[in-house]
């Protein structure tokens, strides 16, 4: 199904021909209203008037989340505060947040968007959508909602937390549809089993999960043990929240509402753009955002545009599945390491469970790369000899797959700390001695 067919499958021609028409409008009103892109374009030596096809866009400047933060809260806000009718921010786990304002018409077409996300992961008016992503400054809980009751669905507002009611809930309401974190859905099913409730048997259909990086093997993982289908979905606080891109059920990349962004990738190093296929960091501009538009943010993930038409009829570039961030990428021993390809490693060993932690350390001058890992109850009772069986498997899949040598240590079950939202997998103990 397709909630907005014609803004969702138009000729790639028609879809250029309204981006630039919109572009030109947000580029004019940027520099009109909005002290920040008046010098950032004035430095660049370029003019609104300058932009006269879609192409054109990589002659204006980035805007990178350093510049949001010097504009913290409100200088990037192209509308009076009131005009404003909501705002969220993003975590800010270093320095301050990144704050994004919405007008009444931003939370509308926020909320088309979103109906036609839910649309795309087969959600229909019948649906019970359980909501567990957090409601609040996230974009995620309150973003799903307003999509959800666009659609006509029945939406259940759980947020994040209080895992066993979200499992009754689950039960008692049948809900159908889950919204939340990938690695929230795991620690949902891990209760559910200590509760004696056999999750597989539940109403429950599709899973809509995003907003931290997951691998296909993780995909894998979850839709064996919850029996449902699951979706990746994207988006950020910068850009509007989720809504800039969804899988449909080719699951082969998530297509992007091109006719509200425009999606570039560049060379993150020379800031370069890159053709269709190629692999870099995702360039993205809000086309009919109000209160807080962003020209050409450079979102730090990593991934990779592909435009040919999609099987499900729909005529928007797809993105791959984001599997890091430019910031998450780890050095070591002077080799490029991306947490997610140590996920799918360890993903795909059958006797470890998908709790991990990445410990990376400095011992003397040489780096030094711990992976924690899960292991069941069973496993974990087993013999000595089999559980070095296990770490040396791991060990050697690392090696053939990123060439460096890494320890494994397969700890008990329930001793990795679980998450509600985004999981933190990382520690890097070489940050904090420096
Ligand atoms: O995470 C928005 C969101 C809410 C997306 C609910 C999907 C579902 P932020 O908190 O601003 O916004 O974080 C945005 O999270 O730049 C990516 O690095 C990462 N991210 C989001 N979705 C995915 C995904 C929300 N599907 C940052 N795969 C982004 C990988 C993702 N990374």
């Amino acid at each position: 199904m397709i909630w907005n067919e014609k803004y969702e499958s138009m000729s790639r021609n028609d879809l250029e021909e309204l981006q630039l028409t919109r572009l030109q409008a947000v580029i004019r009103k940027v520099y009109d209203k909005i002290p920040f892109y008046k010098k950032s374009f004035d430095k660049a030596g370029v003019k609104p008037t300058d932009i006269r096809t879609i192409k054109d866009i990589s002659k204006l400047p980035f805007i990178t989340k350093a510049d949001l933060r010097e504009s913290y809260p409100f200088d990037l806000f192209a509308e009076p505060m009131s005009d404003i009718v909501r705002i969220h921010s993003s975590s800010g786990t270093t320095g301050k947040p990144v704050v994004a304002g919405y007008t009444r018409k931003d939370i509308d077409m926020w909320a088309e968007l979103m109906a036609r996300t839910l649309v795309c992961a087969t959600a229909t008016r019948d649906d019970i959508i359980q909501n567990s992503y957090g409601y609040g400054l996230f974009t995620g809980g309150l973003g799903v909602h307003y999509g959800a009751e666009k659609l006509g669905a029945t939406v259940v507002p759980t947020s994040g937390g209080n895992t066993k009611r979200q499992v009754m809930i689950m039960q008692d309401f049948g809900s159908n549809i889950l919204t939340a974190t990938p690695s929230y859905v795991l620690y949902i099913a891990e209760v559910a089993a200590e509760m004696g409730v056999d999750i597989k048997e539940l109403p429950l259909r599709v899973g809509i999960l995003g907003a931290e990086p997951w691998s296909d093997s993780m995909r894998d993982e979850i839709e064996e043990k919850l029996n449902i289908d699951a979706r990746d979905i994207y988006g950020l606080t910068e850009v509007i929240g989720p809504g800039v891109s969804i899988e449909c059920e080719e699951k082969n990349g998530l297509h992007i509402f091109e006719d509200h962004f425009v999606a570039e990738i560049i060379n993150p190093e020379t800031g370069e753009p890159l053709p269709y296929g190629e692999t870099g960091e995702l360039v993205l501009t809000s086309l009919t955002k109000e209160a807080f538009p962003v020209i050409r943010f450079r979102t730090k993930d990593i991934t990779s545009l592909h435009p040919e038409k999609c099987k499900c009829g729909r005529t928007i570039v797809r993105m791959k599945r984001v599997t890091g961030r430019t910031d998450d990428m780890l050095i070591i021993r002077g080799v490029n390491v991306f947490p997610s390809q140590i996920e799918s490693v360890l993903v795909a060993v059958e006797e470890v469970e998908p709790h991990y932690e990445i410990v990376v350390d400095r011992v003397g001058h040489l780096d030094d790369l711990l992976l924690r890992v899960e292991v069941n109850e069973q496993i974990f009772s087993d013999e000595v000899r089999k559980l070095e069986a296990i770490q040396g498997k791991i060990q050697d899949e690392i090696e053939s797959l990123l060439g460096i040598s890494v320890k494994v240590q397969l700890v008990e079950p329930k001793t990795i700390a679980r998450s509600e939202g985004k999981a933190k997998r990382v520690r890097d103990l070489r940050k904090e001695k420096e």
